[in-house]
């Protein structure tokens, strides 16, 4: 049978039996091409490669210690003056023995350097194996590993933020409470079992159900998480609504700097959705946008123009903001509310733009002023695609209006992986079951399987292709 057609995988496949090896290792822990070009070596060779590269005798009192020296290949030929740093295991990144450098940034030094090391036993080391050795060493915990990742990809200050926020371990923290808790109460129903005969409250069933269910709320707040987790990373959803040749796509080509969408003055223009990231600078930092320009709305015979239009109104719905965009020549104020009445817009913000301010003398301002507010008890800006005139007036209103659906409580954590969602609600769906339990040895079972099934969140219990698949996205020398 013909196979069906699959697009290409993105994905980087890395046998995961690779990071159970021990051998040495050796990267470069910044790209080559700078004024500097670091360079990693962990593993038990580590310390005689960089004593073998500088002819220096490193002992435990050189740990930590930095090092101005000449290295040299096995001939004695020259190879860079460079800062060394020796450590000695556990104290070091990976737990292992290991030797930083930071050579001068020319590429061909560091292949130099690299196949040295490698003469000398080492191998180039797979993308993420300096973190994976760190966790299975105990030096980072997985979540923390992970945040490394986050960290080093994050586009956006509030993606940052969060990241650095996981990397000082409160992903961590919160599971561990939460696990422990569930702990605590598989003991004392495992004690309620064995001392059924007498009577004690604190180990009844509807006590610790009532106990189970303050988990079960930390943990649906967990799950909850993971939709606003995505706008951390990926960005805000915005469109950008209204009628044929308001200026919809003008306006988003103005925001964007660039000629994304096509504009003409033939009203429907725009058919299908147009998706383009955009990162803007707002009071709260830099914040990123997935903002969409759509078809613009009205009666159509066309059935492709329909469509577009019936997936205009489906973005408007699957946005956190919507951009009203309302034509300064002819607004139609009735037209705008009656599509903006056909979508569910609950917990929505708007943000309304009067577009051609270019043509519009001061008298039509007002008037388009009065007509906003009265139609939509809303204020509008005022810009001109043309011109440009506005555009960072309402640049920085989405900036702030996204920062607002970005701003966490003190403390509180964000999921932002699938797999850890995935891990919750099997916890909670297992939690569910406990709730119902009618004798305490089931809710027993019950509650131990739900704190097993939270393991992926702080690293337990993940099979070895898990792992490597973790830390084959994280990049070469990390
Ligand atoms: N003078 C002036 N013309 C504008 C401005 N914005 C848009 N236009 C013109 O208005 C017409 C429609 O612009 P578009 O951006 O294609 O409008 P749209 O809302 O995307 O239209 P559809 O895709 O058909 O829904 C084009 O001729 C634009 O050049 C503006 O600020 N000033
Ligand atoms: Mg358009």
């Amino acid at each position: 049978m013909p196979q069906a057609w699959q697009p290409a995988s993105k994905e980087r496949h890395i046998d995961a039996s690779g990071y159970f090896s021990n051998r040495t290792i050796v990267a470069l822990t910044t790209p080559a091409g700078g004024a500097l070009c670091g360079l990693r070596i962990s593993g038990a060779s580590a310390i005689a490669i960089g004593c073998s590269l500088s002819g220096l005798q490193l002992s435990h009192e050189d740990h930590r210690r930095a090092k101005r020296v000449w290295l040299h290949d096995e001939k004695g030929a020259r190879l860079d003056e460079c800062l060394m740093l020796a450590f000695f295991a556990p104290h070091s990144f990976t737990g292992e023995d290991a030797v930083e450098m930071f050579l001068h940034g020319s590429p061909m030094i560091a292949q130099r350097v690299l196949e040295e090391c490698f003469k000398l036993g080492a191998r180039l080391a797979l993308p993420g194996e300096f973190s994976f050795r760190a966790v299975k060493n105990g030096k980072l915990q997985i979540s923390q590993a992970e945040a490394i990742k986050e960290v080093i990809a994050a586009s956006n200050d509030f993606s940052l933020d969060l990241a650095l926020e996981k990397l000082a371990g409160s992903q961590h923290q919160l599971v561990g409470a939460v696990k422990n808790e569930l702990m605590q109460v598989c003991s004392l129903s495992e004690a309620g079992i064995d001392f059924s005969d007498q009577d004690i409250e604190e180990v009844s069933l509807p006590r610790l159900k009532a106990r189970l269910n303050k988990v079960r709320e930390q943990l649906e707040a967990l799950r909850g998480s993971f939709d606003r987790g995505k706008r951390f990373n990926e960005g805000v959803p915005v469109s950008i609504f209204g009628l044929p040749n308001a200026g919809k796509s003008s306006f988003f080509n103005a925001l964007l700097g660039e000629d994304r969408s096509i504009v003409s003055d033939i009203a429907g223009t725009t058919r299908d959705v147009v998706r383009e990231k955009i990162n803007l600078r707002g009071k709260s930092g830099q914040v990123t946008l997935r903002l969409s320009d759509t078809a613009g709305l009205r009666e159509s015979s066309d059935v492709i123009e329909g469509i577009g239009i019936e997936r205009s109104l489906r973005a408007a719905e699957e946005s956190d903001i919507v951009v009203v965009v309302i034509d300064g020549l002819e607004p139609h104020f009735e037209r705008v509310k009656a599509y903006l009445d056909l979508v569910v817009l609950a917990g929505k913000a708007f943000v309304f733009v009067i577009s051609k301010l270019d043509l519009l003398t001061n008298e039509a301002r007002k008037e388009l002023t009065d007509g906003v507010f009265h139609f939509f008890q809303q204020n509008a800006y005022f810009i001109s695609s043309n011109s440009l005139e506005g555009v960072r007036d309402v640049a920085d209103g989405l900036a702030a209006c996204a920062g607002l659906q970005l701003i966490r409580k003190p403390g509180e954590v964000v999921l932002t992986q699938m797999e850890h969602v995935r891990a919750v609600e099997s916890s909670l769906e297992i939690l569910a079951r406990a709730m119902v339990a009618s004798d305490l040895v089931l809710f027993a079972n019950d509650v131990r399987h739900a704190m097993n099934a939270l393991g992926p969140l702080i690293g337990e219990t993940l099979p070895d292709d898990v792992l490597g698949k973790i830390f084959s996205d994280f990049c070469i020398g990390k």
